[in-house]
């Protein structure tokens, strides 16, 4: 896969509006943007650490990923999100070699990245998102 650089990892939290705070007044972060990624049915906020974002997730559904995530497991990291160049290849290449894929094809996440994740069963555990920057390749 040959990863260029973690993009993020995407923390699931209850409330942004009680977590954003926390990483401005604790660590001096700002958060950029915040974006409501209604497919995931989630609301997202940023803070860029070196090349890394930290990607906060506020489920908007208890039904969505994040809102069952939280139910079953409170509040924590919820995945991590690897920088690839030539994502469907590297997607077609990763099922090959018997990762059970999420996402058969690329779709349109947060800041319009390409997105697929791969399960977590399959991954140690780990709910992995692969990710290209399509502007930035
Ligand atoms: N990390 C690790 N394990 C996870 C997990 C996570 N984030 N989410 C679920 N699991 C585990 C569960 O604990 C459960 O394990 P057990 O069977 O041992 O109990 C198993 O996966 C199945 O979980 P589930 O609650 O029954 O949920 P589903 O199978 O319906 O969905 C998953 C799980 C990972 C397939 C689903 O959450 C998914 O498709 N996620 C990808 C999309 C996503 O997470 N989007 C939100 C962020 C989007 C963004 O960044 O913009």
């Amino acid at each position: 896969m040959n990863p260029t650089h973690i993009e993020h990892i995407g923390i699931a939290v209850r409330s942004l509006d009680e977590a954003i705070p926390f990483y401005e007044n604790v660590f001096g972060l700002k958060c950029y943007a915040i974006e409501e990624v209604k497919e995931q049915k989630v609301k997202t906020a940023f803070f860029m650490v070196g090349q890394t974002k930290i990607e906060l997730l506020e489920s908007t559904d208890p039904d969505g990923p994040v809102g069952k995530f939280i139910e079953k497991k409170g509040e924590g990291i919820h995945h991590m999100a690897f920088a690839v160049k030539d994502l469907e290849s590297k997607l077609a290449e990763t099922e090959k070699k018997g990762v059970r894929l999420i996402d058969q094809k690329a779709r349109k996440g947060a800041e319009g990245l390409d997105i697929a994740f791969l399960h977590p069963k399959s991954t140690f555990g780990v709910l992995t998102e692969i990710c290209e920057d399509k502007n930035k390749s």
